[in-house]
């Protein structure tokens, strides 16, 4: 059976959801990031040179080694057609699901990141005049690019997810739950837990109804540690 390399608070519990919709009967190695730095720990790097999660040994002969939560989310989805997680070249939905699968972790998740680092680094204890400066530094870095993006993708999925509401939708793509839902989720719902009462409504709904299913429920007991989740996580 495959494993899965997991790390505390990261995109890996995108493949625990996934692997638990599906079924799949897997392996879980724990793996946790350094309390100061936050950073992975050298047992990741020992599985994958990069060691970012998540990372899955593939129960194929070679037992490939997988990185890339998308390459995961589309390996499993495509070697699973009973889940109808995909949607097929031939399906009139096909270009919007290649569109937001790669939106996820190509366009949604960058600004993210760098304005949780940069958040990070204004929080981070400095001497007094070293901050003044330093932390005009980085709002003027966040401001002149990372912020306005931000808040640019978190409209662009708004809109996106308001008209999936107006043709009765509860998912990203079309009707029905697919690959989309596992990418999407982790960057909304960071969002929403890192500022709870300021995302807008659609975006908000839609966190909630994923979070609700009882896979992703019981994902988040297989996981542990999470701080994206819903507010009572782990
Ligand atoms: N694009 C990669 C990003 C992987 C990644 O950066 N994962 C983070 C966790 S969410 C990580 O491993 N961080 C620990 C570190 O960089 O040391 C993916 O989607 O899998």
């Amino acid at each position: 059976m495959p494993i899965l390399h997991h790390l505390n608070h990261s995109r890996s519990q995108r493949i625990l959801w996934l692997f638990t919709e599906l079924g799949l009967d897997y392996d879980i190695q724990a793996h946790f990031r350094d309390a100061n730095t936050g950073l992975a720990p050298n047992s990741l790097k020992a599985v994958f040179d990069l060691g970012r999660s998540p990372v899955v040994a593939l129960d194929d002969e070679a037992h490939t080694i997988l990185g890339e939560s998308g390459a995961i989310v589309e390996y499993f989805a495509q070697t699973n057609p009973q889940a109808q997680l995909t949607v097929k070249p031939n399906e009139p939905l096909f270009s919007p699901y290649l569109y937001w699968l790669h939106f996820a972790e190509g366009t949604m998740m960058p600004p993210l990141i760098a304005n949780l680092v940069l958040d990070q680094a204004k929080a981070k204890k400095k001497p007094f005049l070293v901050k003044a400066i330093a932390d005009k530094v980085i709002e003027a870095i966040l401001n002149a690019y990372y912020a306005p993006n931000n808040e640019q993708n978190i409209a662009h999925v708004e809109k996106h997810l308001a008209q999936q509401a107006q043709i009765g939708s509860d998912f990203f793509v079309g009707d029905r739950l697919t690959a989309v839902d596992f990418m999407m989720l982790f960057p909304l719902e960071a969002m929403v837990a890192k500022k709870p009462g300021s995302m807008p409504t659609h975006i908000v709904a839609y966190v909630n109804r994923m979070q609700q299913r009882p896979a992703y429920q019981q994902a988040l007991q297989a996981g542990g540690e999470y701080n994206f989740g819903p507010k009572n996580a782990a």
